[in-house]
């Protein structure tokens, strides 16, 4: 485990190494404890570097076994070994020669799933961002772009499978029980980008031919057996593959593509060239297997990977601090796949719901950035909803400001100049600056300050003048280290509204640029004066959610119901629906502080009622609109001073008044909605079972509820079904003997399946109140768990402590403490994933005082363990700071 160093990575120090790396090539012998691993790395002297220059390779708790230049071995005084660095104090005057190491390495004890590990029997790698140093001492950075041959050997029962990057080249017998295999990758890549796999595993195979007509091998990897579980990712490669070509003109580049489904992985998935490796809940799907969301995942995580190999590996990044130009790029292609491929007003408005409950928080706390950070100490802990999500709204914004026209003329100059390229944030905004003519500098700040803007916004309507004014004033919140902040470029999409929902037209606008339906606002303070506006209209904002921003608007309840009514857009309809239950939530929260029983609006009840029933609204979106703002974003929008149990108290009166006054509607649409046909991924049944799957919530808390939903349990055809009734169970009818009984069953069924039984600790993590915690506690002790493994560990204790309010944020503070403990625990094999967990309490200062001090102390614990990994570190002191 790396400790910290209290090192801190600046961008304004970068400056190119003065070696190069063009060839490397690796050969493996694996073994479980004693894998050698022999690297030989044609070096090359930048031009203009002095002859004296030390090469400095970086390495992480290496052990060093042979060291040669040019077929000489290297004398003891010549160079400095640590396990975590390699220096060649003075390397040949020739410009170029070669070096070659040797280094032993222990996958099987690989716990932190970084450089080269095994998981159930299968060596695999992971080497972003710094894993590669795990495997050699190297320049692990990703500027050093180099062309590697790699050769693998093992014994054919252990692993008859060899993969690697590229292409392969050939493979033969060793005797005595191994044999080889050699993979050529004939393009450029950084280090983070390799990847081998070797082990017994089963293969789905297919191929692609391109738009240029070549022929390309697919593979999809799994555990020997369940090779029809990889079906539904396969068709989404290849619906990827075909969508890259027709929506950014890319075609795949290798002979062959493999993916391979690993059940022990940090994160989602990883693009290594031609070699994605997958965390397998991202692979392995069938209806009896996984739910809908489990299947809109893995399409849109296959798509990711994929479309990462022209943004990320053709163009990469020049060093981290650059990640979202691949990462916030590549969010934003597989969110306009998913969108075609699906519906769009639905897919954004779920993307706005992630971004709001992931990436708001973390904008809004200590652990805010910009896109593009100045700083880290540890980069595994900037792979955040920031430079994701946010990332790719910003990508978003480019094209609403410069049409999708220019946009993709952007796009293909950017892959036309930088292919091949390390490439930075500001060559990327330089091709839309080139394309368009225009001057993007003050939209670059999006990428360079951190913080959600916020726009405070009023309107008059003067009926003498015909005139409509909008008052617009942005303001950027103080971050972290940032605590003043330039004014920004908000493209705000906008629509007039009028009688009917028909759009009101004005003759003229002054005040700020206004081009396609989109306000530019560039200064502190706009008056948008619309003239020749004669009927006072309902202003939409942020249609679309054009801009990432939170929205203080003076807007009249009639015009909000007016709009979540009549909106034109999809999204902003959405929209004014959920800010008149989030309104009514707050209000609901504040009585029940205050002792009172909470009321709401007839009409707001109503309302629910009538979106639920609209024939004219896709079924996925009125699910999404009945879905009530969950209590987390509740909290959110209250801002301090939480109170998680009043949340809770809130949200449940809300759906009890909604699922009580609608209860006919709710029960008729609900049998009507029963699946008649067979089962299909496709998004237009997965949104019929979304919205019964809603309603069942709502009807849950009528009497007859639990049989209700025990019924629904038992009569399942499918994943979605029965999980969403179980939860529906556990968390509606905690302890009730259909509850009791359905978990039992679920357990008997799936026992021995651990991706399903995630499902199983995710429910029981989630269900609300104080005895979660020992509920999770006994849950620890399951068969079915381990701490070793993330999947296991994010189901089951991250759901708890990032998705269950009332649970986790137990007055007594018990669920902190048990949280602390665990957080530590889980460090000791896998910082990563532990540091990952602890972002769990980024939000603790918005808590009641009680509450915060129990929090903080529980932080304090983490802070003060000895030893801390640099992960856990750099997460526990910035919350705290
Ligand atoms: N580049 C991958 C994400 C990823 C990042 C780090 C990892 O290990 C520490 C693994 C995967 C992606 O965006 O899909
Ligand atoms: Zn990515």
């Amino acid at each position: 485990m790396r400790t910290d160093t209290g090192q801190v990575f600046k961008l304004e120090d970068y400056r190119p190494n003065d070696y190069l790396i063009p060839q490397t090539d690796l050969t493996f012998r694996l073994s479980p404890d004693a894998t050698r691993v022999t690297a030989v790395l044609t070096i090359e002297r930048r031009d203009g570097v002095s002859v004296s220059a030390p090469l400095v390779l970086d390495g992480d708790g290496l052990t060093l076994k042979r060291i040669e230049i040019d077929g000489k071995k290297v004398k003891p005084a010549d160079l400095l070994a640590t396990p975590d660095q390699l220096t060649i104090l003075e390397p040949p005057v020739a410009r170029r020669f070669q070096l070659l190491i040797e280094t032993e390495v222990a996958p099987a004890g690989n716990e932190a799933l970084m450089g080269l590990y095994r998981s159930s029997h299968v060596y695999c790698t992971q080497c972003e961002a710094e894993g590669f140093r795990r495997i050699t001492y190297f320049l692990d950075r990703p500027d050093i772009l180099s062309v590697y041959t790699v050769r693998m050997e093992a014994m054919r029962d252990e692993a008859p499978l060899l993969l690697s990057n590229g292409n392969p080249l050939e493979k033969g017998d060793l005797g005595d029980g191994w044999h080889y295999a050699v993979w050529h990758d004939p393009f450029p890549k950084p280090s983070y980008l390799f990847a081998l796999v070797a082990g017994n595993l089963g293969r789905l195979a297919d191929s692609f031919v391109t738009l240029s007509g070549r022929t390309v091998e697919l593979g999809i990897y799994v555990e020997p057996g369940k090779e029809t579980l990889a079906g539904y990712a396969m068709d989404a490669l290849k619906r990827s593959m075909k969508w890259d070509e027709e929506a950014f003109g890319r075609e795949y580049d290798l002979d062959v593509f493999n993916i391979v489904a690993v059940s022990d992985f940090n994160m989602g998935a990883m693009e290594n060239k031609g070699l994605n490796i997958f965390n397998d809940k991202y692979v392995l799907a069938d209806r009896e297997t996984a739910t809908d969301a489990d299947f809109a995942n893995i399409e849109a995580i296959i798509a990711h990977e994929y479309f990462h190999n022209w943004t990320g590996n053709r163009i990469t990044c020049r060093d981290w601090f650059q990640l979202c130009l691949k990462e916030g790029l590549t969010v934003f292609r597989d969110h306009e796949f998913s969108a075609d491929q699906r519906s769009r007003a639905v897919k954004r408005i779920a993307e706005v719901r992630t971004l709001r409950a992931h990436q708001f928080p973390e904008d809004q706390g200590p652990l805010a950035h910009p896109v593009r950070p100045r700083r880290y100490r540890e980069i595994n802990n900037f792979y955040t909803a920031t430079v994701y999500e946010k990332g790719s709204e910003v990508v978003r914004m480019i094209r609403t400001i410069l049409g999708a026209d220019v946009f993709r003329a952007g796009m293909d100059l950017y892959f036309e100049r930088h292919d091949g390229d390390a490439a930075t944030i500001e060559d990327f905004i330089k091709v839309f600056e080139d394309a368009s003519g225009r001057d993007l500098s003050q939209f670059a700040l999006w990428y360079h300050q951190a913080g959600t803007p916020n726009l405070t916004i009023s309107s008059t309507h003067n009926p003498a003048a015909q005139e409509f004014t909008l008052e617009i004033e942005q303001s950027v919140p103080p971050t972290p280290s940032e605590s003043r902040k330039r004014l920004m470029h908000i493209p705000l999409a906008f629509g007039l509204i009028g009688a009917g929902g028909k759009p009101v037209p004005y003759s003229s606008v002054e005040g700020a640029s206004v081009e396609d339906g989109v306000i530019h606002i560039r200064k502190r303070r706009h008056m948008v004066r619309f003239s020749g506006v004669t009927e006072r209209p309902a202003v939409s904002l942020n249609r679309g959610f054009s801009a990432p921003v939170t929205l203080s608007v003076e807007q009249k309840a009639d015009d909000q119901f007016f709009l979540a009514r009549h909106d034109g857009d999809a999204f902003s309809r959405w929209q004014a629906f959920n800010t008149l239950l989030t309104d009514a939530l707050i209000s609901a929260f504040r009585e029940i502080l205050g002792g009172k029983q909470p009321a709401f609006a007839p009409r707001l009840i109503e309302l629910a009622g009538s979106i639920a029933g609209d024939e004219t609204l896709e079924p996925a979106y009125r699910a999404l609109a009945l879905a009530l703002p969950g209590e987390a974003d509740i909290a959110r929008d209250i801002g301090r001073n939480i109170d998680p149990d009043a949340i809770y108290a809130a949200r449940e009166a809300l759906a009890l008044a909604i699922g009580t006054a609608n209860r006919d509607v709710f029960s008729g649409l609900y049998l009507s909605l029963a699946d008649r046909e067979a089962f299909s991924p496709d998004a237009a049944s997965a949104g019929r079972r979304a919205l019964r799957n809603t309603l069942l919530d709502y009807l849950s808390l009528q009497p007859g509820g639990a049989e209700l939903a025990a019924g629904h349990f038992q009569s399942a055809t499918n994943m979605t079904d029965r999980a969403a009734a179980l939860a529906v169970l556990a968390h509606r009818h905690h302890g009730s003997p259909e509850a009791v009984e359905a978990l039992a069953a679920f357990e008997t069924t799936y026992g021995s399946d651990p991706l399903i039984m995630d499902k199983w600790f995710q429910i029981q993590a989630s269900v609300p109140g104080p005895q979660t915690v020992d509920t999770v506690k006994a849950l620890t002790n399951h068969p079915a768990f381990s701490m070793g493994n993330p999947n296991r560990v994010r189901s089951l204790i991250g759901t708890f402590s990032s998705a269950n309010q009332t649970g986790f944020h137990r007055a007594d503070g018990e669920g902190y403490w048990f949280f602390a403990q665990t957080v530590l625990e889980v460090e000791k094999r896998n910082p990563q994933v532990a540091a990952r967990l602890a972002t769990a309490l980024r939000s603790w200062r918005s808590l009641e005082p009680l509450r915060q001090a129990k929090a903080r102390e529980a932080l304090l614990s983490i802070a003060g363990a000895e030893n801390l990994s640099a992960d856990l570190r750099d997460i526990v002191e910035r919350t705290l700071a």
